[in-house]
């Protein structure tokens, strides 16, 4: 890196001189180069790493002149040795040790990092995961790798970061209760992060081209799917589903996150939070405590307190029943089809780099399309409750092969949108190794299933 920066730099000067004698001179210059930067570097090897440092360092330092970096970009190499949280030995990643003054301590991070601090309100990190071991459902790690991929996709798409645990940050803390352990430790690795977004093993984006409302959400803290009348009238534990969750990165969230986990596993009234639980939501199927049926109760017992943070958002499918979804793949694909014959734009073959652009080219033939239940735009994440692909167990209302078919007809239904950029669409949603190249555009008939 260094001897790269160095030496273009040097043939700067030689270039717009000698034009003519241009390559040989360049040829000259960087043998000679690179023989005194391998006697120099083999003699003073502790000096060059100096050198090195002070170059990155004033590089560093001019950059937090400027705020941030050229292209409006983050610096993924600066640090500098001003004191933050992370030089507090007491700082505890681990749920049940408290973290305090949250914010404060992010708003310093953010001020030693100013190339982060420009975008950071809006700036979102997922996290998913999922059990250390392998499946023991045969077809278990494959469906886990595609549901991985699709979540892997829309991030690229929509430059956001992701991260992946496949360990329990802390082992009481099993199955649905792990995500909590880990939610709060990506708020701590992730300070330039206002938002941690988790999205279960289980659920797919069916909708690559959507992006969150976070206009809506900023005045609240979470943000998951659900509906206040079934929680304080049907006292449902299906009034939201915690599978899939927006957090604030800030101190009330990591608040929360302690008062949640403090109902689960972890807690010596976990048996008794159980009891509780079922006593309040009777659809509740099962007698331990769990973190869905504990975000409810939270709700309902102490709706002035959670209330007015918890964002219920019931508009779009934040995440949706897949039992619902699926029927309706086949008549969105044909709307859209139809929207797309329409509109040479939309028609455009164009890089994926540029994909929310046409995203947002396509919300204006959108506007009658309704969203959530009975519309025809596509569902944003189809989520495969009652179906687990990882332990092969599932919901005794549907039969595996059901799970397992619609998760290979979601996960194709959402890869077309990510390989029609890269040339090639799947014609059969039921068949996943089958591809064809998408044509250049639309002809009478054509492999757009
Ligand atoms: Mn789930």
């Amino acid at each position: 890196m260094f001897s790269q920066e160095y030496s273009s730099s040097s043939m700067a000067k030689p270039s717009t001189r000698h034009k003519s004698s241009l390559s040989d001179g360049c040829l000259f210059l960087s043998g000679a180069f690179v023989a005194l930067l391998l006697v120099w570097s083999f003699s003073t090897f502790s000096s060059s790493i100096q050198r090195f440092d002070a170059l990155s360092e004033s590089k560093a330092a001019s950059d937090r002149q400027q705020g941030a970096c050229d292209m409006g970009g983050v610096n993924l190499r600066y640090d500098p040795p001003d004191e933050t949280f992370y030089d507090d030995p007491q700082l505890s990643y681990t749920i049940g040790k408290k973290v305090k003054n949250w914010d404060e301590k992010r708003r310093e991070w953010l001020k030693y990092h100013p190339s982060f601090a420009a975008g950071a309100a809006k700036r979102i990190v997922m996290v998913t995961g999922s059990q250390p071991s392998p499946c023991t459902n045969p077809i278990g790690d494959h469906l886990l790798l595609r549901f991985f991929k699709n979540k892997v996709d829309y991030c690229r798409i929509h430059g956001y970061d992701i991260f992946y645990n496949n360990v329990l940050l802390n082992p009481k803390m099993n199955s649905f209760w792990a995500k909590i352990p880990i939610v709060k430790a990506a708020m701590l690795a992730h300070p330039e992060a206002e938002w941690i977004w988790w999205v279960d093993s289980d659920a797919l984006f069916s909708d690559m081209e959507f992006k969150l409302p976070l206009h809506r959400y900023k005045n609240h803290n979470v943000v998951v799917h659900g509906w206040p009348r079934m929680i304080y009238e049907d006292k449902s534990w299906t009034s939201l589903n915690a599978g899939v969750f927006l957090i604030r990165n800030c101190q009330w969230s990591m608040d929360f996150l302690e008062t949640w986990a403090n109902m689960g596993p972890i807690s010596p009234d976990y048996s008794k939070w159980g009891h509780i639980q079922r006593s309040t939501f009777k659809d509740k199927l099962f007698p331990e405590s769990d973190d869905q049926a504990a975000l409810i109760y939270l709700l309902y017992k102490e709706k002035e307190k959670y209330y007015d943070n918890i964002y219920l958002e019931g508009v779009f499918y934040f995440e949706g029943y897949w039992v619902e979804i699926l029927p309706t793949y086949d008549n969105i694909t044909e709307k859209y089809i139809e929207i797309e014959r329409g509109s040479r734009t939309l028609r455009r073959r164009h890089a994926e780099k540029v994909s929310e652009f046409y995203g947002a080219e396509r919300e204006q033939y959108l506007k009658d399309a309704g969203s959530g239940r009975w519309s025809w735009r596509r569902p944003f994440i189809t989520h495969f409750t009652g179906c687990q692909p990882c332990s092969g167990d599932h919901n005794q209302m549907y039969s595996g092969e059901t799970c397992w078919s619609g998760m290979v007809k979601a996960l194709n239904f959402a890869d077309n949108q990510v390989l029609k950029k890269y040339g090639f669409v799947h014609p059969n949603l039921r068949d996943s190794s089958l591809v064809s190249p998408v044509p250049f555009d639309y002809p009478d008939e054509g492999p757009w299933g």
